[in-house]
């Protein structure tokens, strides 16, 4: 496979989610763009639930403790905020602060394209090809995707 790297920013989507900037126009389109999420109950499902936790958890293990994104750091949210880093923290196995491909595919991630979900190897591209989630990186809100063409 010939694949080229698109760097996309990561941005708040809907309902707090973790939003991965596919078209590039730093702005969240939900037919376009897609939503990182991680299957955390482990059914199989990707809930609602589990799309907000798992956009709070991103945003902890990048340092940011604003659970709600109201742009104040509570005095809970610190408490939480630094409980979910922790937990996040061993979806990052080599501790490097980036979760790499496989890393993704260990904790069970999806990504959500337009109401539907796909693989984190495999998901549509808003130019019509197939991208694969290479690196995420919490730290500097950006992610690198890899696409087939
Ligand atoms: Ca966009
Ligand atoms: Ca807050
Ligand atoms: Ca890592």
């Amino acid at each position: 496979m010939n694949t080229n790297q698109i760097y996309t920013a990561n941005l708040p989507a809907a309902g707090r989610a973790y939003g991965l900037d596919l078209d590039a126009n730093l702005e969240f389109d939900p037919r376009h763009d897609a939503v990182l999420a991680f299957d955390l109950a482990g059914d199989g499902i990707v809930s609602e639930l589990d799309v907000e936790l798992s956009g709070q958890a991103l945003r902890a293990l990048g340092g940011d403790y604003d659970l709600d994104q109201d742009g104040q750091l509570s005095f809970d949210e610190g408490i939480i905020g630094s409980r979910m880093h922790s937990a996040a923290q061993s979806w990052d196995r080599d501790h490097d602060g980036l979760l790499s491909a496989e890393e993704l595919k260990r904790a069970r991630a999806r990504v959500l394209v337009d109401g539907r979900v796909y693989s984190p190897e495999a998901f549509p591209l808003p130019d019509g090809t197939t991208g694969s989630l290479a690196r995420v990186d919490p730290r500097y809100h950006c992610s690198w995707v890899a696409s087939d063409r």
